[in-house]
C-alpha cells in the first residue's frame, strides 16, 4: 500500500473550502491535517474549535489534529474528535506527556507524538508503546512555505530502523521531490500544503494525483 495524504487546510482556500473537500472526498484522501497554534508555543494563529467541530459536520474524511498549544492535557475537551482520528501534540508542550497520550485515547482517537527538527528520537523511549504514530516536523512549527531542514531525512531513515512498525507522519515542505525522498526514507503519511496539494496554479486534482504518484510504496 502506498503513503497516505492529509492535506493541509490552514494552506486551503477558505472562500471555497466545500469544494475543495468534495474533491477530497473524491480523491480518496484519507486525513484532513488540521494545525492548531495558540500564539505561545508557536508564534502564530491559525485553526481553531469551531473550525474542527464544523469540517466534522460536513465530512467523514478522518482528522489528523496537530496541536501546537501549551498544555494540551486541558484543552482535549475543547476539541471534537474521535474514532479514526489522529491527535498529534510535541512533547515540549507538556509536563505530562504520558498523560496527554491517555486524554486522547479515552476519547477514543490514536495518538500521536510531534517531533520538532531539534527534539531528539531518544524522547520516545518510553511512551513509543503507547503511541499509534510518530509525526516527524521536517520544518519548525508555525508557518507554512518553509524550507526543508534538510537532516530531517536522516531522521525519518533513523525512526523507521528504531521502530520499524510505527506510523511515520511528516510535515513541512512535502513538495513533490521531497515527498519522494521522505517515502524512501520510510514516511507513511504525508501532509500536503504550499509546496504540493494546494501548490499554484491550483488544481487539486492534478496535484493530488501526481502526489500520490510520488509515495507509491518503495520498490
Ligand atoms: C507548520 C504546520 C504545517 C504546515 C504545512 C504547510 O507549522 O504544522 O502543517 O501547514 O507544513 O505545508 P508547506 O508545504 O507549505 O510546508
Ligand atoms: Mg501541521
Amino acid at each position: 500500500m502506498g503513503g497516505k495524504i492529509a492535506p493541509s487546510m490552514m494552506c486551503a482556500d477558505f472562500l471555497h473550502l466545500e469544494k475543495d473537500i468534495r474533491e477530497f472526498e473524491k480523491l480518496n484522501i484519507e486525513y484532513l491535517h488540521i494545525d492548531i497554534m495558540d500564539g505561545s508555543f508557536v508564534p502564530n494563529y491559525t485553526l481553531g474549535t469551531d473550525y474542527v467541530r464544523n469540517l466534522k459536520e460536513v465530512t467523514n474524511i478522518p482528522l489528523d489534529i496537530h496541536l501546537m498549544i501549551e498544555r494540551p492535557e486541558d484543552k482535549l475537551d475543547w476539541f471534537c474528535f474521535g474514532e479514526n482520528d489522529y491527535v498529534s501534540f510535541h512533547i515540549e508542550s507538556t509536563n505530562h506527556a504520558h498523560r496527554v497520550i491517555s486524554g486522547i485515547k479515552n476519547r477514543g482517537a490514536k495518538a500521536m507524538l510531534a517531533l520538532n527538527p531539534a527534539t531528539p528520537l531518544c524522547v520516545l523511549e518510553d511512551v513509543i508503546c503507547d503511541l499509534d504514530a510518530v509525526l516527524i516536523m521536517t520544518v519548525n512549527p508555525g508557518f507554512a512555505g518553509q524550507k526543508l531542514v534538510p537532516q530531517t531525512i536522516e531522521k525519518i531513515k533513523r525512526l523507521r530502523k528504531m521502530y520499524p512498525d510505527v506510523e511515520i507522519e511528516v510535515d513541512g515542505n512535502v513538495s513533490f521531490e521531497n515527498a519522494i525522498i521522505m517515502r524512501n526514507a520510510g514516511a507513511d503519511i504525508f501532509v500536503a500544503g504550499s509546496s504540493s496539494i494546494f501548490a499554484q496554479p491550483k488544481n487539486i486534482d492534478f496535484n493530488a494525483k501526481k502526489l500520490r504518484d510520488c509515495i507509491k510504496a518503495p520498490l
